[in-house]
């Protein structure tokens, strides 16, 4: 936009005008030199800014703002520290798969080249390579289209990324003529064009699974991501396979579906004798589809945009490379000329399985102890989010994960966001704004006690934007639990213990949000509906028994094995 007296623009205004072309409605960051003036010109053309207080939770905001939208995400730091603050999040875009684009000033590149000690002078573009998809620097105001480009198109094509895109205080201060400037504006076309998959592919795939007696869908978050919801529920139904939802692909259906086989998760594994993985990597969290899980005969069909991902951890008998909606509409189409058999002893014995944990689950779930347990605690939590299907719950923690994960069922598709593929901690308030702002729902965040630390600072920012987030603290005073003592016998709290008795409640109302202390069900129950329900910012700490976490939740068996024992 020119500047009305000369008729000239810089690279600051054409960065903005750049951005909003390609239709970027929110900006999640943290001004400072030299980027403050573009989040100020950002908001004076209506691109919401939101304002964190910290890059890390910014980049988190935008990364699951990515995953909800199919757009990427817009995340604004700068430089240096700034930069170096938003990084992680950057990489987990880029691990996760949700297309992000982190944009950060820098400093003056002649001296950062020589090394002669620039203000916060960091060579930013080369240490971001090999944390995200592509990384790309804009040096000139002319280039500004094309780095905006290339990087959408980067985020969004094939296998959704993290992208980093470099803007030097010397190009944003760069004039240049404002009609010149306007036309070199465009916005790239079908960024993320659909991936059909041959024919013979989707044809071994479907002579694969005609022969299937114990079929096994797992329906992992690239299937959430790509918004195809109807095709999924119809091929599971048409197709009469059950299916195991990975954590953030639950509620694609949901999870009280008869299909539904999360409650037999080791049944299924251990005995599908042909598996279609739908959008989900065999990495750890599927014990790279190989070992004592598995039934060591089980055929592999994959569906997945990225070539390189097939055979990664196994041999994949038929692989289907294309985007899922393409390739389930292939696939459907065979399904409707030619039914598979029913599956009824299979979906029987499964149902037999889900039956026996269900009561087990049950059992835990009625446990009335106080302090209150995670399963108590949880289903008092369930009984209100029951009321509430279409929240987005949010969720961190070790055991607080893993509980809810089993106990909260989801109704809705792209409704659940977790730690992912890195099990970090530190997503949880970042992931709770993108989602209150971009989803324009109620958020309820279950954090573990560690967890909320990583990011608790953003309350502020969550009561300043008064966003609908309710926020409850699984309080065991700890990393795991709170009962751990210093082996040393000093003073000093052992490495997994937090304050002891701590009321993360208050730490709200020095910033307006309302504030409770659950320390039964029944008051969990009546805080969690008001938070709900008043749509205003609200922390319950939720008092767990210190004692009953288990080291690293379902996941201590990843931890060293030592000979040794401590
Ligand atoms: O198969 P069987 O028959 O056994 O049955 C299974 C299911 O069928 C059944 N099930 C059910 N039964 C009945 N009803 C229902 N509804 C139902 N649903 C399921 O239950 C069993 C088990 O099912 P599940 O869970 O599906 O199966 P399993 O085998 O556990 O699945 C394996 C996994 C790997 C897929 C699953 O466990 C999973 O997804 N795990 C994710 C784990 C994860 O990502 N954890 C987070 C990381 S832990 C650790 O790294 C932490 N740190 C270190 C750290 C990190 N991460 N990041 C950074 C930046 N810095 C440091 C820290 C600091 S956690 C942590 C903080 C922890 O403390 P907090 O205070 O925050 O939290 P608390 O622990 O609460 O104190
Ligand atoms: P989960 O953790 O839920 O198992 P992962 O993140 O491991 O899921 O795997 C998601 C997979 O989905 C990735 O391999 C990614 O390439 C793939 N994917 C992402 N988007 C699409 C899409 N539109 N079509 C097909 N596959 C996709
Ligand atoms: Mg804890």
């Amino acid at each position: 936009m020119a500047t009305e007296q000369n008729q000239i623009t810089d690279g600051m205004h054409l960065m903005v005008d750049a951005l909003k072309m390609n239709g970027v409605e929110t900006i999640f960051g943290v001004v400072g030199i030299p980027v403050t003036d573009l989040a100020r010109r950002a908001q004076e053309v209506g691109i919401r800014y939101i304002g964190f207080r910290h890059e890390q939770s910014a980049g988190n905001a935008a990364a699951i703002s990515g995953f909800l939208t199919r757009k990427p995400g817009i995340c604004l730091t700068v430089s240096a520290p700034g930069f170096l603050n938003g990084l992680t999040a950057l990489a987990c875009a880029t691990i996760n798969g949700f297309p992000m684009i982190q944009i950060s000033g820098s400093s003056d590149r002649n001296i950062i080249d020589l090394q002669q000690g620039d203000y916060e002078g960091l060579d930013q573009m080369n240490i971001a390579k090999p944390f995200a998809k592509a990384a790309y620097r804009i040096n000139r105001p002319e280039d500004i289209a094309t780095g905006v480009a290339r990087a959408m198109r980067a985020a969004l094509s094939g296998r959704p990324g993290g992208v980093y895109l470099d803007i030097t205080t010397a190009m944003l201060s760069t004039t240049m003529d404002a009609d010149a400037a306007q036309k070199t504006l465009f916005a790239p076309v079908e960024p993320a064009p659909r991936q059909i998959p041959s024919h013979k592919a989707v044809e071994r795939a479907m002579v694969l699974l005609s022969q299937a007696k114990k079929p096994l869908v797992i329906i992992g978050k690239g299937a959430a991501y790509s918004q195809v919801d109807e095709a999924v529920k119809e091929f599971i139904e048409k197709s009469g396979i059950p299916y195991l939802p990975m954590s953030m692909a639950k509620g694609l259906l949901p999870d009280d579906h008869a299909l539904c086989a999360a409650a037999a998760r080791g049944l299924v594994l251990a005995n599908a004798d042909t598996v279609v993985l739908l959008g989900a990597r065999l990495n750890w969290l599927l014990s790279h589809g190989k070992g004592k899980k598995w039934n060591a005969d089980a055929k592999f069909i994959q569906l997945d945009i990225d070539a390189t991902e097939i055979d990664s951890n196994r041999p994949i008998d038929a692989p289907v490379v294309g985007d899922i909606g393409s390739s389930l509409a292939l696939m459907l189409e065979k399904l409707h000329e030619k039914s598979l058999p029913q599956f009824t002893d299979w979906l029987a014995e499964i149902k037999k399985t889900k039956e026996v944990n269900a009561a087990k689950m049950a059992t835990k779930l009625a446990c009335t102890n106080l302090p209150m347990n995670y399963f108590s605690a949880l289903k008092a939590i369930s009984d209100v989010l029951e009321k509430h299907r279409d929240i987005y719950l949010v969720n961190e923690g070790a055991n607080t994960l893993d509980d809810t994960r089993n106990v909260i069922n989801m109704y809705h598709p792209r409704r659940r966001l977790d730690c992912g593929t890195w099990g970090v901690m530190g997503i949880g308030m970042g992931y709770s704004i993108a989602a209150a702002v971009t989803g324009k729902r109620p958020v309820v965040a279950i954090e573990g006690d560690s967890a909320f630390g990583f990011s608790g600072m953003e309350i502020e920012t969550i009561c300043r934007y008064k966003l609908p987030v309710t926020i409850v603290v699984f309080n065991n005073n700890g990393i795991y639990r709170g009962t751990d003592k210093n082996l040393g016998g000093g003073d000093d709290p052992s490495p997994t213990t937090l304050t002891i008795g701590a009321r993360y409640d208050k730490m709200i109302e020095a910033f307006g949000g309302a504030a409770f202390n659950a320390t039964t069900p029944d008051e969990l129950r009546d805080a969690l509906g008001k938070g709900i329900d008043s749509g205003k910012p609200t922390i319950i700490n939720c008092v767990i028994d210190p004692a009953v976490g288990v080291e690293s939740g379902h996941i201590g068996n990843l931890n060293p094995k030592t000979s040794i024992k401590i």
